[in-house]
């Protein structure tokens, strides 16, 4: 890490250097206040830039340090010192000044930036609250709604947008270094601003603090954070500076130690560690520049839309002309969606779908560098893709099958050069969706599962590493899930209340609800080729609920009843009366929202762990991401695994002992018992 001063006349260029991002660590604190004295000192100097180098501005604390105790220089002494320097400092942000990195420039008397630099407060995403003023001079400066919108959501906003709302001062075009410069001497003879800290409150309008309690509790729901931060927020506007100083620190180092702040910093590491598996590491990845989706059905438009939205060009293969324009025109669709909705303007649309070539000739592929097959979930029909494109695509093209349920090792049997074969399985809407489990079949090479990788970050998704098994990761934790809920519903609990507990235990939709949405015939269509496999899966509830042609909102009812027009889910009697007879001789038990989450979450873990123990998954964190970022699990709760450790392995062991003695859930598998022992997945998988 350096900070270096340079002198450019009267303007003297603090420039820090603390790869990859810019963190606040301890000796980047310890320097920035010691260049304020040194700058102090220098007669010569009339103004000063803070400027960084590489590929943003100070991006905010290190998190690496948040699990330690707090080393001085505090931040907030920091962001004082610049505030009171003699001299006025001018913010130079490129890339993004997050959360501390805001804070910084809060402390100095001018802000500027380049067109493209972004600009936030992004704490409640990590559990926690600016800890550095933020909550308490944004408002000084923005007004109390503006800093509201910024800090409770932790979403940042552009130059433009800052430009607007009084963040910054000025955008500068071209050089940002000589542009902030320019701006120094501008500013360097005129009397110092007003220090934020000591400017007034903007006053609000009757009830805008009610109002803004009642929106943000609304979004967050069980996240602590946002509340938290419009209280700091509105202490701010109540109390004089330092109190409130007083008010948001002790707020941020409180959450700083909380539960959800830790999982929440679970998720972040284990998002920027995900493109980057260690096992891949020094692989070089192929060059994708072209790709082919061959199906137009909903998956395939929706991988057709993340493969544009990435600006790659694609070719749309169908059977025929007819099923080719169907494609086209479900890839348009998704577009029309996206200018309704205000995500993309028609122009960028039309520029999307432009990118796009349909057609019913594999011969299209001739040069392609990247084939994924999504076509219906039947290995004959698959095969026979793949036979094609075997003969139609250059050897060393990558070709990949988006299968949910069937075997990519059955899948590419009879494909030449297999080493570049892989399942690549998107959730849908897959231009959506994060996740993205990259499979890999007994043929698959480092080099085309590096690829796989490569694209991931290409598309912006979030890559999981799976290997071969009935679901992979995901679905084969959602095939338990469902099971475990079907038991539920022998043992005395309604559908109602099952999806009751998961929607209050953080979960989007409870799993019944999510299968009427989905649809129950996918499931019995599963259920199908896992008997004809040889396998018993439960599901007597839903079976008979298929035959009565229950298969949720689409038929008018599934688990539910639903009145023509309306997707709200109402209590079946028929449902009622399956069940009743179904769970006839069977134990009842009187379950209430804990019991209910611990019966579906635990199997879910314990089912989780034994992919890792087949290395089906590498990592712990690598299934959190699965099931946050495929699944709507609780960020805040940092995903099962991280549930798990942080309730204690060897509670959710004796938890399952306790449900498997009643018949209520399998035991612990051998993974599970052995890692509880060390308290974590570690000793099974990183
Ligand atoms: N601390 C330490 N390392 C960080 C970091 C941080 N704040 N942010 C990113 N990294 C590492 C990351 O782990 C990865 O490391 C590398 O940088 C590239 O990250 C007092 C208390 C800045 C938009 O929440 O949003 O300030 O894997 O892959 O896609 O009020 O990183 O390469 O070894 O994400 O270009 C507030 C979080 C902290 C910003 C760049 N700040 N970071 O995205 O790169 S709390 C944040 C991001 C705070 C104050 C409070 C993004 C990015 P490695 P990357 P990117």
């Amino acid at each position: 890490m350096t900070v270096t001063i340079a002198r450019e006349n009267a303007i003297a260029v603090v420039t820090v250097d603390n790869p990859p991002v810019n963190a606040l660590s301890q000796a980047l604190r310890q320097a920035l206040v010691e260049a304020v004295a040194e700058l102090d000192a220098d007669a010569a100097v009339k103004a000063v830039v803070l400027i960084c180098a590489g590929r943003t501005f100070i991006a905010g604390a290190d998190v690496n340090e948040f699990g330690k105790p707090p080393q001085p220089p505090l931040l907030p002494d920091v962001v004082a010192t610049i505030e009171g320097a003699k001299k006025p400092w001018v913010a130079a942000i490129h890339g993004s000044a997050l959360g501390g990195g805001l804070e910084v420039a809060l402390g100095c008397a001018y802000r500027v930036a380049v067109a493209s630099a972004s600009l936030g407060l992004p704490e409640v995403k990590l559990g926690i609250i600016p800890g550095a003023g933020g909550t308490v001079r944004l408002l000084r400066l923005i007004g109390s709604a503006a800093a509201v919108d910024l800090v409770t959501s932790g979403s940042p906003v552009g130059a433009t947008k800052a430009e607007g709302l009084g963040l910054i001062d000025a955008i500068v075009d071209g050089d940002l270094r000589a542009g902030a410069i320019g701006f120094a001497n501008g500013i360097a003879e005129k009397s110092l601003p007003q220090p934020i800290s000591s400017r007034a409150v903007p006053a609000v309008e009757p009830g805008f603090w009610e109002n803004a309690e009642k929106a943000v509790a609304a979004k967050a729901k069980r996240e602590v954070a946002p509340l938290r931060a419009l209280a700091s927020v509105r202490k701010a506007s109540e109390t004089d500076f330092s109190d409130a100083m007083a008010f948001e620190r002790e707020t941020f180092l409180a959450l700083r130690g909380s539960e959800q702040a830790a999982a929440l910093r679970h998720v972040f590491f284990a998002e920027r560690a995900a493109p980057r598996p260690p096992e891949l590491a020094g692989i070089t990845p192929r060059d994708i520049r072209s790709a082919a989706v061959v199906g137009g059905g909903t998956m395939g438009a929706g991988i057709a839309a993340a493969l544009r939205d990435a600006g790659l060009p694609v070719v749309l293969i169908e059977r025929d002309a007819t099923a080719v324009e169907r494609g086209l025109a479900n890839i348009r669709a998704i577009y029309d969606g996206s200018v309704k909705r205000g995500r993309l303007t028609q122009e960028a649309a039309d520029q999307r779908m432009a990118g796009v070539t349909g057609g019913d000739n594999y011969g299209l592929l001739a040069d392609t560098d990247l084939v994924i097959e999504a076509v219906f979930e039947d290995l004959a029909v698959k095969r026979a893709v793949f036979e094609k494109l075997s003969s139609v695509c250059r050897p060393d093209a990558v070709l990949a099958t988006n299968t949910s349920y069937l075997d990519p090792n059955a899948i590419s049997e009879g494909v030449s050069h297999p080493e570049r074969f892989l399942g690549l399985h998107f959730f849908s809407p897959a231009h959506v969706m994060k996740l993205l489990e990259i499979v890999l079949t007994e043929a698959t090479s480092p080099e085309v599962l590096a690829t796989g990788f490569a694209l991931a970050r290409q598309l912006g998704k979030i890559p999981v590493r799976a290997g071969i098994c009935d679901g992979f990761i995901g679905n084969r934790i959602l095939k338990v899930t469902r099971a475990q809920a079907e038991r539920l519903l022998l043992s005395g609990a309604t559908p109602s209340a099952i999806d009751a507990a998961m929607r209050a235990f953080g979960l989007p939709m409870g799993p019944f609800e999510a299968q009427d949405l989905g649809g129950l015939d996918i499931a019995a269509f599963q259920r199908k080729a896992a008997r004809e496999r040889g396998e018993i899966p439960f599901a007597p509830v839903a079976e008979r609920l298929c035959a009565l042609g229950r298969f949720g909102q689409k038929t008018g009812g599934g688990w539910y009843d639903y009145q023509p027009g309306d997707r709200a889910p109402k209590p079946s009697e028929t449902v009622a009366t399956v069940i009743a007879e179904e769970a006839t001789g069977r134990p009842q038990h009187a379950w209430d929202e804990a019991s209910i989450a611990d019966a579906i979450i635990l199997p879910m873990v314990n089912e989780a762990t034994r992919i890792l123990e087949e290395r089906v998954a590498l990592r712990s964190a690598d299934i959190d991401l699965v099931k946050i970022h495929g699944y709507g699990f609780p960020r805040w709760r940092g995903g099962p695994m991280h549930y798990a450790e942080a309730r204690g392995l060897a509670e959710v062991v004796a938890v399952l002992d306790r449900l498997a003695a009643e018949g209520l859930a399998d035991p612990p598998c051998e993974g599970l018992r052995q890692a509880a022992q060390g308290d974590s997945f570690a000793a099974i998988a990183g």
